[in-house]
């Protein structure tokens, strides 16, 4: 096998052959366990950004690569021309978990929320009645979703759309943690979908007021409009409980999962609904050659099983009440750090600069050089979300890493 001989060399490599698509901190790694990575060099960090939230079981987790190689032995695509022995399985196992008639497994985020879409708008016309072409979600600002053109289109991130047009139509956005907003757009009877996230993870772990989801819930209900929930980032114990709707005892209409679905694996993403909703799709309509493989199934259920097994919802609502009274801890002691959000293991500090200046990236820069990984995002936003299987003297290692970078 061809290696690389240093970590200049794999970034050089990146940089003359691959894509300049991304803007990565100047760290190579090979090597990964638990809430553990480690570079080229040999040298270990902790891993605050968890594939963002994809690693939620932690790194190469024994049981999910187990079922990753066993499968793999047996068989891994047969695509959905044929059935398989496994999918069945894995789309009663996330119904039962999570609550619902059925599943539609896919890969990537952006193609389960793209499935949500397909579904909400087919609902639109088939159940509510609205007029051919006419159908509208509702989406919120600062959201992040996805790169496809369609999800773009529904983006308010200059960076995530400029040049990328001409834009899907059928979206209205509104203000995010706005109820009022809310009820007024879902008045609209050509509305078919509301899509949120319960907490905006690119904007910054945006935390909406407490009971913005259950009046999100009860404007659908009201206005017959389904409620999307994008919880790709927020799901799979992240925030504290199995589902970041379960804070607010919401229950979406559909339910976009991906990332940790897979412990960081494979990709592998789904929605859940009731028939009502998922029946709208009939046979041709909607696939994909991946979605649903037998690697795919296999793997899915055990990251899910590891996720209950080790009791990770209650781990990551325990150890984020501590990791935030450090970081609130911390915020007394200096002017650098100005706010500190979160739920469960999702959390943010806000650096004391404008979102232009360099001085996220370079406390991030500093993090990296005392042992912890973590990036920014919007320029002064750190986000910091280790892997679930962190323990408690663990977060307190890493709460006088981070102290030690930012008072300097
Ligand atoms: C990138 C952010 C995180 C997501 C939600 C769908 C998707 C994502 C709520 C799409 C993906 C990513 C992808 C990553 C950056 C990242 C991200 F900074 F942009 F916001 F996690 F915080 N819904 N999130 O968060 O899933 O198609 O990527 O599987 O570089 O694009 P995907």
């Amino acid at each position: 096998m061809v290696e690389v001989h240093s970590a200049q060399e794999a970034i050089a490599l990146e940089e003359k052959y691959g894509a300049h698509n991304y803007h990565p901190l100047p760290v190579v790694l090979n090597r990964g366990e638990g809430v553990f990575l480690w570079d080229v060099e040999g040298k270990r960090y902790y891993d605050f950004l968890s594939a963002y939230s994809a690693v939620n079981q932690g790194h190469c987790h024994p049981r999910i690569i187990r079922a990753l190689t066993e499968q793999a032995k047996e068989l891994t695509l047969t695509s959905r021309a044929f059935y398989n022995d496994k999918l069945g399985l894995a789309e009663r196992y996330v119904c039962e978990t999570f609550g619902y008639q059925k599943a539609l497994f896919m890969n990537s985020g952006a193609e389960a929320n793209e499935t949500a879409i397909k579904l909400a708008r087919k609902w639109g016309y088939t159940k509510k009645g609205i007029p051919e072409n006419k159908a509208i979600i509702v989406a919120a600002k600062k959201n992040f979703h996805g790169r496809t053109t369609t999800i773009i289109s529904a983006s308010t991130d200059p960076t995530a759309r400029s040049g990328f047009g001409p834009f899907m139509p059928g979206f209205e956005i509104i203000d995010y943690d706005d109820v009022a907003a809310i009820n007024k757009a879902l008045a609209n009877p050509n509305v078919c979908g509301l899509w949120i996230e319960p907490i905006q993870g690119e904007a910054g772990v945006y935390v909406p007021q407490e009971g913005y989801l259950k009046a999100a819930e009860a404007a659908c209900r009201k206005n017959n409009v389904l409620l999307m929930m994008d919880e790709i980032q927020t799901g799979i114990a992240r925030t504290g409980k199995m589902l970041a709707s379960d804070h607010e005892g919401v229950r979406p209409d559909m339910l976009i999962l991906g990332k940790a679905l897979s412990g960081g694996v494979l990709p592998v993403s789904c929605v859940l609904a009731d028939d009502a909703v998922m029946l709208v799709i009939k046979p041709g309509e909607h696939g994909s050659t991946f979605g649903g493989n037998p690697l795919a199934a296999a793997v899915c259920m055990e990251a899910l099983q590891v996720v209950k097994d080790e009791g990770l919802a209650n781990r990551a609502d325990k150890l984020g009440v501590l990791f935030r009274s450090r970081m609130n801890a911390l915020k007394a002691k200096t002017n650098k750090v100005t706010l500190v959000r979160g739920k469960g293991l999702l959390n943010a500090i806000v650096i004391n600069d404008s979102p232009e200046s360099d001085t996220a990236w370079n406390l991030c820069m500093t993090f990296a050089q005392n042992g912890l990984l973590a990036k920014p995002t919007h320029g002064n936003i750190i986000r910091l979300a280790p892997p679930l299987v962190i323990t408690e003297e663990q977060i307190h290692e890493c709460c006088d890493i981070i102290e030690k970078s930012v008072l300097g």
